[in-house]
């Protein structure tokens, strides 16, 4: 049995994978002690492979990271559920990343799931668009996305501070937070748009606020790989524009 919990992520670097940085923003936030496991995409090796497929059978799937092994053998997968696993099973260290009011828990969550429908596809739309206008499009969608993620914090979010939870930074940040940074440099440098801009431009305030909150967040500075090396691992992904 490993004395520290295992965290399996992809290369370039443990950032790699957005999904895998949830998992490492939530160790960093639980202040869990942990080892870097890193695989490539090409070559997994069998020990990963192992621990995945014994608790996600389907070897027709590829093993995805995050994945952990906790010190007493307790293996997860899955960046949401890896991260609920980590608040329970590391409750009273560190962050509080899920609270303990069931509405305010459901409204944390619900902005995870606002968000992954609301930013994640006009994201996804900009890097993998193979015309301007698929661009255009998606960067629309995007827009969209934005305003409703500011009405969602103007009429939903606590008082008292930045966050979903005001003052308390919690699994709706930790959920969205990759993806936010990943934008303020991946979406300018491949395809020349700033959707920070286009929020200021709009007056989404509320959503510009959170979002800075996010960013300065120690727990996301510190997780912030190089942004060459994420840039990198993107190119052979983004379609060159026709
Ligand atoms: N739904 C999964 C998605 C994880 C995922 O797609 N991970 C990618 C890297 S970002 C991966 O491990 N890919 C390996 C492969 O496709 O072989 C989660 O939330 O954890």
């Amino acid at each position: 049995m490993a004395k520290v919990l295992q965290f399996w992520n992809l290369a370039p670097a443990p950032g790699g994978c957005p999904f895998a940085h949830r998992a490492w923003l939530a160790l960093e936030e639980k202040k869990i002690k942990h080892e870097k496991r890193i695989v490539s995409k090409e070559n997994k090796p069998q020990d990963f492979l192992d621990a995945y497929h014994s608790v996600w059978p389907d070897k027709e799937k590829n093993a995805t990271v995050p994945t952990i092994i906790d010190t007493d053998g307790t293996t997860v997968t899955e960046s949401q559920v890896v991260v609920e696993y980590l608040e329970q099973r590391y409750k009273g260290q560190g962050t509080q990343l899920i609270p303990t009011d069931p509405a305010h828990a459901a409204k944390a969550r619900m902005f995870g799931e606002l968000f992954t429908s609301n930013f994640a596809p006009g994201n996804h739309g900009i890097m993998f668009s193979k015309t301007q206008q698929e661009v255009a499009d998606a960067k629309a969608k995007l827009v969209h996305g934005l305003q409703v993620l500011d009405t969602f914090l103007t009429t939903q979010a606590l008082q008292g501070g930045p966050f979903v939870l005001g003052e308390h930074y919690s699994i709706a940040e930790v959920s969205s937070a990759p993806f936010v940074w990943r934008t303020t440099f991946l979406a300018p440098h491949y395809r020349n748009i700033d959707v920070f801009a286009e929020a200021k431009a709009r007056n989404l305030n509320r959503f510009l606020e959170w979002t800075q909150a996010v960013l300065e967040r120690p727990s996301t500075r510190d997780t912030a790989i190089p942004h060459e090396a994420i840039i990198e691992a993107w190119k052979p992904m983004v379609p060159k524009l026709s």
